[in-house]
């Protein structure tokens, strides 16, 4: 007997899923057109009125919607209702240039709870477990998503938050902890200690819950080992609504997309075109349903490829490969395109745990790159000399990047732990810019 939380839009049809998606689609760009001046004037000038968008069909025609333009929008330029209409904001990190602030009416919310009680469902959760959110709760959208659908599955729900890794375990063991959510970084922090404090017999844990960040098959498998569980891929991002816009079923063979509420489309970065299911390029959301923050074609720079291949599970919605990164992730290292989850590939492969920072830089005209990897204590504790560890994954990566990269195996224990998302690369020649 197969679990889902809204059977009859999980497994729908694919032609009445698309059915669907072209009458709310038609009807959420007459709605935009109508309540946003900013979308009137961006598809005036693209010559698109609301009538040439008959269904999914004439999506192409619309303009994209890039990070720059939320930017240049802040704070309300988006907005689709009136700001009394709004029950909340979440906002993006803003690392780089100004925050992006998404706002939500409740029905805003109550979609995008509903696509996380999707997640927890599919991740094997019912009303009986207890579910312990250690995602970041405030602006971060992760803590707020997960917390939402865990209630809307009816779980007992443990706000953690991030941090305070002892009390965490402390908690994890009192009360039974069964579905973890948090970043694979935190799970892998957190599995580390467990490991260390002897604690594995006494935590419940059954499966995981983890996103916000990349994270590579080889990382999966060390999670599972290390926590005992399953541990399921999710999705999303704060400008499309947050955690939940895809989400792993048992399968664990890509992500379904909550496709009723979001339409993907995959295209080359470069030229805009759309590309066909199953080739490689970036993702871009249309969102049908949501009044407050309605984007359309909204770019999202992460690299995936989609699937409808059907699906073991029995959901109908469409499957996308997990993102490789952001292409503003991807270094270009000696010319050479470089991946971190490529390097950290290599370095589990070795069995290394995921503590690991990479350093690029720029020395005269050539750049330096620069991989620092923690011993597991195991390794510490044998007697393989240092350089021996260090010439092996110089070859692995060698092979991996087809470039030579420096390594310096390190001592367990030197690099910060991760409680959110993880920094993986300190690239200095940004600083040169
Ligand atoms: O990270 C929302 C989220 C919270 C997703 C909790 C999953 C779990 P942002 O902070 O806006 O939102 O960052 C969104 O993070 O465009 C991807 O580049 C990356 N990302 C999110 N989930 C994954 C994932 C949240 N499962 C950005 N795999 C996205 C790879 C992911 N990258």
């Amino acid at each position: 007997m197969k679990n889902y939380f809204q059977p009859e839009i999980e497994t729908m049809p694919v032609e009445e899923l698309k059915a669907l998606q072209s009458e709310r689609l038609v009807e959420q760009v007459k709605y935009v057109y109508e309540h946003v001046k900013f979308y009137r004037d961006k598809m005036d000038a693209a010559g698109v009125k609301p009538e040439d968008i008959k269904g999914i069909e004439d999506l192409y025609k619309l303009p994209f919607i890039e990070k720059d333009d939320l930017r240049d929008q802040y704070p309300y330029g988006l907005l689709g209702v009136p700001l009394s209409n709004c029950v909340r904001i979440q906002s993006t990190s803003g690392t780089t240039g100004r925050r992006v602030v998404a706002f939500y009416t409740q029905n805003d919310i109550d979609i995008w709870e509903e696509c996380c009680a999707r997640a927890i469902v599919a991740a094997g959760g019912t009303k009986d477990d207890v579910v312990h959110v250690c995602y970041g709760y405030g602006l971060f959208t992760g803590g707020p998503g997960l917390n939402g659908g865990s209630h809307k599955v009816g779980c007992l729900t443990l706000p953690m938050s991030s941090g305070n890794t002892e009390r965490q375990l402390q908690f994890m063991e009192d009360l039974g902890s069964t579905i973890i959510c948090c970043t694979p970084s935190y799970a892998a922090n957190l599995g580390e200690t467990i490991k260390a404090k002897g604690l594995k017999d006494k935590i419940k844990l059954k499966a995981g819950i983890f996103g916000a960040e990349p994270w590579t098959e080889e990382m999966r498998h060390n999670i599972e080992n290390t926590l005992g569980i399953k541990a399921y891929d999710i999705y999303g991002l704060t400008e499309i609504s947050g955690p939940g816009v895809s989400y792993e079923c048992e399968a664990q063979a890509g992500m379904h997309i909550a496709e009723d509420h979001f339409v993907p489309e995959i295209i080359n970065p470069k030229t805009g075109e759309v590309l066909p299911e199953g080739e490689v390029g970036e993702l871009v959301f249309s969102c049908i349903t949501k009044k407050a923050f309605p984007l359309l074609r909204y770019r999202t720079r992460d690299l995936c490829y989609l699937t409808r291949e059907a699906c073991p599970c029995g959901r109908t919605h469409i499957r996308m490969h997990k993102p490789m990164g952001r292409s503003d992730d991807m270094m270009v290292v000696k010319g050479v395109n470089v991946w971190p989850s490529q390097i950290e590939a290599v370095l589990l492969n070795q069995g290394y745990d995921a503590n690991y920072q990479i350093v690029v830089d720029r020395v005269g005209n050539n750049d330096t790159i620069e991989v620092q990897v923690e011993m597991t204590p195991e390794m510490a504790a044998s007697d393989v000399p240092v350089a021996d560890r260090e010439k092996k994954v110089v070859a692995g990566l060698k092979s991996m990047l087809g470039i030579k990269v420096d390594v310096k195996v390190i001592e367990p224990m030197t690099i910060t732990r991760s409680e959110g998302k993880a920094v993986r690369v300190v690239d200095k020649r940004n600083l040169y810019r």
